[in-house]
């Protein structure tokens, strides 16, 4: 990269004293040190989630971010063009690059190559001069002396000056002195480790997990080259994007029917704030605008979301005008409307971000916004001034956003004075369940009559509501607004839920049940019922699916059954279990097609009763990827579908054809 960006460190730097007053009593001094080091990662092994969130999957895959942080910092500073993680089958995970390589000359104060001192001390980032060394950090950045802690053994091979130098350490404390291990041409740094099993709830990476986070790293960092390889499955991935967020956001277009065909890209630095913006619309409804501070996704926006938001409104709009692109002299574009069909990536660098909001992943701080908003607002303007045709295109497409919005407005107010008049009427369909208070309570959404009136005999009903739906419901991700809102099925659900929906009309906090629960027949159909309804969800009421209410009901596939013993089983691997436990001869399987093959005694034992049942909680991991697939499988190109389907096909086993 030709520029330099300051990136912020969270670790407080080791200050180097060379050229300063020689320590006095080096011995005593040196045993103190070594005394607060193993306190220090003591003290990391104790509260481990002090310092990386969790010790959980998510825990486990922040120490590879961690280390391959430290890699990109190099690519950051220019010194630095591969990054490869390698997945071994002993759990042990490498991390390689060809930067500089952690220094190894001897620490001035604490008598021990540097190295050692970045490996043990807790918060001593590592890079020792605060001006040369551009540090990233944000969120991660607690350390690789964390990283050290948390691992039953870490490795690092280091080639600097010629030479290759090796350390081994257990659980943060050296086994060895940094030793030289032979010569060599090359530079960078090699770090191995395996995650301490005494302090990690699960040790099984996720290739995908990895895999996602390196792509997006490589997007936001254009020319660094990004390997990830599995030695135990053989998967490889690679990435190196030459065009950057300019690639990014044409991958998140991929399947999608876009209104120009290269991204809207500028960049500007402005107040030692690197501003990077890519843009491309598509004639769909979704908005999809990722934004990032320093490579870190920042989930829950911030002032550089709001700085974009403006600038793009605000533009548009006096693009519009002047060029008398509006019929009506008074209209003008919603932010809604300017962001409908609308991909985005924005990437800020800064050298002191403030992360706020719940996760963490807010920007604070308050003078990004005025600098977002106005590199936004120039070069769009000139973008548009460039390129008259693309900006009545991408206009036109707003003021059809405008009129659909407006059009919903008015089926919405109908619905409201209708509901108004029918104040506190729920659907005739829902059988509600008596007790009132929402984390109590469960919606169950039933596939088809017959299944829900089996539910309705067999569910618990003071907790449990049934709400039984027929046949499919609308595509939410083709149909416009107004369409979705006047839809039977759909409006039924929202009256259930008691949410309201809409932009200004949705309430999270109206919820009327804590857990909703789609319960369709383990086939085609079911399946299709179930995505369908996802898709609703994902798209009017994206909360849902962050604050993890919606389940999906796991009905089993058989009934293994001999004179009066009858287990059930819910996938092919239990269904031999079971008949093994009953004795071959004499067992009777029923392989169950539908929910309303089961009598209500059997749908509570097997699928509803709290303490029997599973269920499957539907979370929003990964945005990009949800995005992606709901595209792919909503959207309306055939061939990515098809691939999609045949690619994932052999992963569904339980569907019935
Ligand atoms: C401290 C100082 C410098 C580089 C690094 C640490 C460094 C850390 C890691 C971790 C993984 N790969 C890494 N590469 C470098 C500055 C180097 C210098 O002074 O030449």
């Amino acid at each position: 990269m030709a520029e330099k960006v300051k990136r912020q460190s969270t670790r407080t730097r080791a200050k180097s004293r060379a050229g300063g007053k020689p320590a006095k009593g080096g011995a005593e001094i040196y045993d103190a040190k070594k005394i607060t080091v193993l306190k220090g990662l003591e003290a990391v092994r104790k509260r481990p989630a002090m310092y990386i969130g969790s010790t959980s999957s998510r825990g486990l895959h922040h120490l590879v971010y961690e280390v391959v942080d430290n890699s990109i910092d190099e690519a950051l500073a220019g010194a630095c063009t591969y990054v490869k993680v390698t997945l071994h089958p002993d759990g042990s995970v490498t991390v390689t690059d060809d930067g500089r390589g952690i220094p190894v000359d001897m620490h001035p104060t604490q008598k021990r190559p540097a190295v050692e001192v970045v490996m043990t001390t807790l918060h001593a980032g590592g890079k020792f001069d605060s001006k040369t060394y551009k540090v990233s950090g944000g969120l991660h950045g607690v350390g690789l002396s964390v990283v050290n802690a948390l691992s039953e053994f870490l490795e690092v091979t280091i080639k600097r000056d010629g030479k290759v130098y090796g350390q081994s350490y257990k659980r943060g404390v050296p086994v060895s002195e940094l030793k030289v291990d032979g010569e060599t041409t090359e530079q960078g740094t090699t770090i191995r480790f395996k995650p301490d099993p005494e302090i990690f709830e699960t040790a099984a990476f996720s290739f995908d997990n990895l895999s996602q986070r390196l792509r997006e790293l490589a997007f936001l960092n254009r020319g660094v080259e990004i390997c990830i390889e599995d030695e135990a499955s053989g998967k490889k991935h690679e990435f190196k994007y030459d065009g950057g967020i300019i690639e990014f956001v044409e991958f998140l277009n991929e399947n999608k029917n876009t209104l120009h065909r290269k991204p809207i890209y500028f960049a500007k630095t402005r107040d030692d704030v690197k501003v990077e913006v890519a843009i491309q619309y598509n004639d769909g409804y979704a908005e999809n605008v990722f934004t990032f501070v320093n490579s870190i996704s920042t989930h829950e926006g911030g002032t550089h979301l709001i700085g974009f938001k403006t600038g793009l409104t605000r533009t548009l709009n006096s693009h519009a005008q002047r060029n008398n692109i509006f019929k009506n002299g008074k209209f003008s574009l919603s932010g809604d409307d300017v962001r409908e069909g609308l991909t985005a990536v924005l990437s800020v660098m800064m050298s002191q971000p403030q992360f706020e909001g719940q996760t963490k992943t807010k920007l604070g701080n308050s003078e990004v916004r005025g600098i977002v908003e106005s590199v936004v607002s120039e070069g769009l303007k000139d973008f548009f001034e460039e390129n008259r045709s693309v900006a009545k295109h991408i206009i036109d497409k707003c003021v059809v956003a405008a009129r659909s919005r407006e059009a919903a407005r008015k089926a919405r107010e109908l619905t409201r004075r209708k509901s108004a008049l029918e104040a506190g009427r729920l659907p005739g369909k829902l059988a509600d369940c008596s007790m009132v208070d929402p984390k109590l309570c469960e919606l169950y959404l039933v596939e088809g009559d017959s299944a829900g009136g089996s539910a309705k005999q067999g569910r618990d009903r003071q907790y449990q509501a049934i709400l039984p739906l027929r046949g499919k419901i609308l595509n939410a991700y083709k149909a416009p607004l107004d369409k979705v809102l006047s839809n039977e099925e759909i409006k039924m659900i929202v009256t259930a839920l008691g949410t309201g929906i809409g932009e200004e009309d949705f309430k999270a906090s109206k919820l009327r049940y804590d857990k909703i629960i789609i319960m369709t027949d383990a086939d085609v159909d079911g399946a299709h019922i179930r995505t369908l309804l996802l898709t609703f969800f994902y798209r009017y009421m994206p909360d849902l699916l962050k604050d993890g209410h919606i389940y999906i009901a796991q009905p089993p596939l058989y009934r293994v059954k001999k004179g009066k013993q009858e287990l059930y089983a819910y996938n092919e691997e239990a269904r031999e279990e079971a008949i093994a436990k009953l004795g071959k001869k004499g067992v009777a399987i029923q392989r169950y097609k539908g929910l309303g093959e089961m009598n209500p005694e059997q749908l509570w034992k097997t699928t509803m009763d709290p303490e029997r049942r599973t269920i499957l909680r539907v979370t929003l991991e990964d945005a990009v990827e949800a995005d992606r697939i709901f595209t792919i499988l909503m959207g309306d190109k055939v061939e990515p579908r098809r691939r999609f389907i045949e690619e994932n096909a052999t992963k569904v086993k339980n569907l019935d054809a």
